[in-house]
């Protein structure tokens, strides 16, 4: 498992949010910038609406943060909410219509977005109940939302 260190300043937090246009999305005041280089899930297509993303905070203080992309067998208040997500983690992730992992499900690799969930492609519109990071860049044998050509 991959551990980052991350610092951030004010000015940071406030360039990051700015160029993604989160100011007013549900992403903690205090968000960092790096936090984004892991799964973000969004409420609404075009990676727009309130956001969740998927990590946990190790340990943190006034200037530092040390966090990990970290999976999720129930994304509870946000179960059956995705309609878009954006892969900026440098693992795969496959996300699933069922919580623990279960049932239909589909993978993203790093640097792969899905704008509109409801494409006929997946019909996957508001059904992730869980997402699990895999331990490889590949989809490794998962089905995944985009073919690698
Ligand atoms: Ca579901």
């Amino acid at each position: 498992m991959s551990r980052i260190r991350t610092r951030l300043t004010l000015a940071t937090v406030v360039s990051a949010a700015a160029m993604l246009g989160v100011a007013g999305a549900a992403a903690p005041a205090h968000a960092v910038d790096e936090q984004w280089h892991t799964l973000v899930l969004h409420e609404d297509a075009g990676y727009e609406g309130s956001v969740r993303v998927m990590y946990t905070v190790v340990s943190s203080d006034a200037y530092d943060r040390v966090y990990m992309p970290t999976s999720s067998p129930d994304l509870g208040g946000f179960s059956d909410k995705t309609s878009s997500l954006t892969n900026n983690d440098w693992m795969a992730w496959v996300v699933y219509d069922d919580k623990q992992y279960r049932d239909r499900h589909y993978c993203i690799r790093p640097g792969e977005t899905v704008p509109n969930l409801s494409s006929s492609k997946w019909k996957f519109n508001d059904k992730i109940s869980s997402a699990k990071r895999l331990e490889t860049a590949s989809c490794a044998g998962y089905p995944a939302f985009y073919s690698t050509g």
